[in-house]
This record gives structure tokens, C-alpha cells and sequence, in this order.
């Protein structure tokens, strides 16, 4: 197998033009040939405390360089398998944004992802804050019935208040009210939030499945994985905030007695085994509260690693 390095380059990580894994850049979004398609969602327009995960597009593709060293995929010694070593990624750069104008913004984001779904690739969106969800799961509008995996410290169930419906508060609540929205597991869920009671009383109404971190460590990555509906088709929303800030500061609202990595890793792994994966979205890294860029690296890790995990279970399975 070839690794490259006989193409009169090393290519080293720190070296080059930053994209996500330093995957191939195609900006013409009618013609993508992949896999795997990463695109930007720079929107932080949709929080309610700190901003700054318009910059999380960025800070993640620089560091998932990290995992780019060019050795024909990844070997994992505890799994014995080479991971990502077919698997072929393009990133699709950013979807445009309007200050000020999040329908616009947001309906930017999903052209995208529609894009990336005609073209029959995996969607794997860099937020931006958890608005960018949104448009997400609105670009699978006629898509068979799906579930969500949301690993978050918070609910983002609120309705409506003050006439907003679309900030990084109301995510869930609007995927709830789609047809091709099937259900949700929400994992991580701690401490307050903008959620209220009626959030939650809501969300269990609508058949969510709600954990907190303290939950979903006594019961195991395993038995949680086990609790999402066999055989339903899965979207995975990633908030960075599900993991304890001690590991992951560079976020808009932290919040602590998170998730540590092999907590989410391994339920990720059990997920990936059991259930198709339809999309992907990982938001609200915010590269300025992030002094050593570990989030960064983490949000990268975890995305390298989930894709490995998808397309090993697609091997394996023949799907
Ligand atoms: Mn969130």
C-alpha cells in the first residue's frame, strides 16, 4: 500500500493549506465525489452568552491536521483495525454567512448539506453554535424517518421566547416537530440551562430519552448505545460542551461534570456498530476561550474517530 511519501513530499501535519484533515478542497458543491463531506457552518449568532464559535470551523480544521500524518489510515492497536484507510473526505469549505440574518445564514448551511446528501455523502458539519443544527436537519426534509443522538450538556428544548425560535436554545424543539424526525436520545444533559421544566416535560412528551452524564456513566456506553431504537437510521449532533471543561474550555457556555473522551468515544463506537449514520454535526467550539486549542484537537479526535468507527462498521457490514 502506498503511504505517500514516495510522491517526493513528506507533508508533515504543520505544513500546508489548512483543510479538514487536510482532506482535498472542492468548492464547487455540484460535483462532489466522497464519502465524506465536511462543511463550515461559521454562525454564532444564535447564542446567548459568549460568542465565538463562528471561529470553531477554523480552530477544528487546524487542528485535525494533527490526525493527517499520511500513513494510509489509522491503525488503532486495542480495535486491531486500520482505520479511514479507503475512506475518502473532501471539505467543502464554509457556508456563506450574513451578519444579522440568521434565516439566510441558516438557509446557506442547508444548501449545503442538501448538496452534500444529492451527491449520496456523509454530511459532517463544523458549527457555529448549536443553531446551525437547524438547518442541518432541515436539509433532510423527504428523507426516510431518522433518530437524533444529541450528546450535550444541554437540553435546547425551549419553544419560543421572546420571539426567537432558531438560536442554540431551540434546536431540539425544532427537529421535534419534524416529520422525518423519528425521536431523540439526549445524552449529558446536566446543571441549568435555558430550558425550563416545561422543556423537559416537552421533550419526554414527544418520546425523548433524556440522560445525564451521571446517568449514562451507571448505565455504561454500551447499554446507552442499546437504548436508541434498533435498526432507525441515526443523525449525531455533538455539542463540545457535553465534555467536563477541564477537558474542553474553549466554549461558549461551559458547563461541568462533563463527559470525559473514552466516555463518549465508546458510546459513539456501540452507536456506529448497530446504526446507519445519516449526518453529522459538531458546534459551538469557541477557539478563543481555548488558550492550549485542546478542544479543538478534541473536536477533531472525536470526529476522526466517529468517521473511522462508521465507515469500519460500513466494511464490515456491507452497507
Ligand atoms: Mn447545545
Amino acid at each position: 500500500m502506498s503511504h505517500g511519501y514516495d510522491a517526493g513530499r513528506l507533508n508533515l501535519p504543520f505544513t500546508g493549506i489548512c483543510t479538514f484533515a487536510r482532506s482535498p478542497y472542492q468548492p464547487d458543491w455540484s460535483t462532489i465525489d466522497a464519502d465524506v463531506a465536511i462543511l463550515g457552518a461559521p454562525f454564532d449568532a444564535g447564542t446567548q452568552w459568549r460568542a465565538g464559535a463562528r471561529f470553531g470551523p477554523r480552530g477544528v480544521r487546524e487542528a485535525s491536521t494533527l490526525f493527517s500524518f499520511g500513513h494510509a489510515g489509522a491503525y488503532d492497536h486495542e480495535d486491531d483495525v486500520t482505520y479511514l484507510f479507503n475512506t475518502r473526505i473532501v471539505d467543502l469549505g464554509d457556508a456563506d454567512i450574513i451578519h444579522t440574518d440568521t434565516a439566510q445564514s441558516h438557509a446557506n448551511i442547508a444548501s449545503g448539506v442538501r448538496a452534500i446528501r444529492e451527491a449520496g455523502a456523509l454530511p459532517v458539519v463544523i458549527g457555529g453554535d448549536h443553531s446551525i443544527n437547524i438547518p442541518c436537519i432541515d436539509a433532510f426534509e423527504g428523507a426516510d424517518p431518522f433518530h437524533i443522538l444529541q450528546i450535550d450538556a444541554h437540553l435546547d428544548f425551549v419553544d419560543e421566547r421572546h420571539g426567537v425560535r432558531n438560536g442554540h436554545g431551540n434546536p431540539m424543539r425544532r427537529a421535534s416537530e419534524k416529520p422525518w424526525v423519528s425521536g431523540m436520545t439526549q445524552v449529558g444533559i446536566r446543571n441549568v440551562s435555558s430550558t425550563a421544566r416545561e422543556g423537559y416535560e416537552d421533550a419526554r412528551a414527544r418520546g425523548s430519552d433524556i440522560l445525564s452524564v451521571r446517568q449514562a456513566r451507571a448505565l455504561g456506553p454500551e447499554a446507552v448505545a442499546h437504548r436508541l431504537p434498533l435498526g432507525a437510521p441515526v443523525y449525531i449532533t455533538i455539542d463540545i460542551d457535553a465534555f467536563c471543561p477541564s477537558i474542553a474550555p474553549g466554549t461558549g457556555t461551559p458547563s461541568h461534570g462533563g463527559f470525559l473522551y473514552y466516555d463518549v468515544l465508546e458510546l459513539l463506537q456501540h452507536v456506529a456498530r448497530r446504526h446507519k449514520i445519516v449526518g453529522i454535526d459538531l458546534v459551538e467550539v469557541a477557539p478563543d476561550y481555548d488558550p492550549t486549542g485542546s478542544t479543538s484537537i478534541l473536536a477533531a479526535q472525536v470526529l476522526m474517530n466517529l468517521l473511522g468507527f462508521i465507515f469500519h462498521a460500513k466494511d464490515q457490514q456491507g452497507r
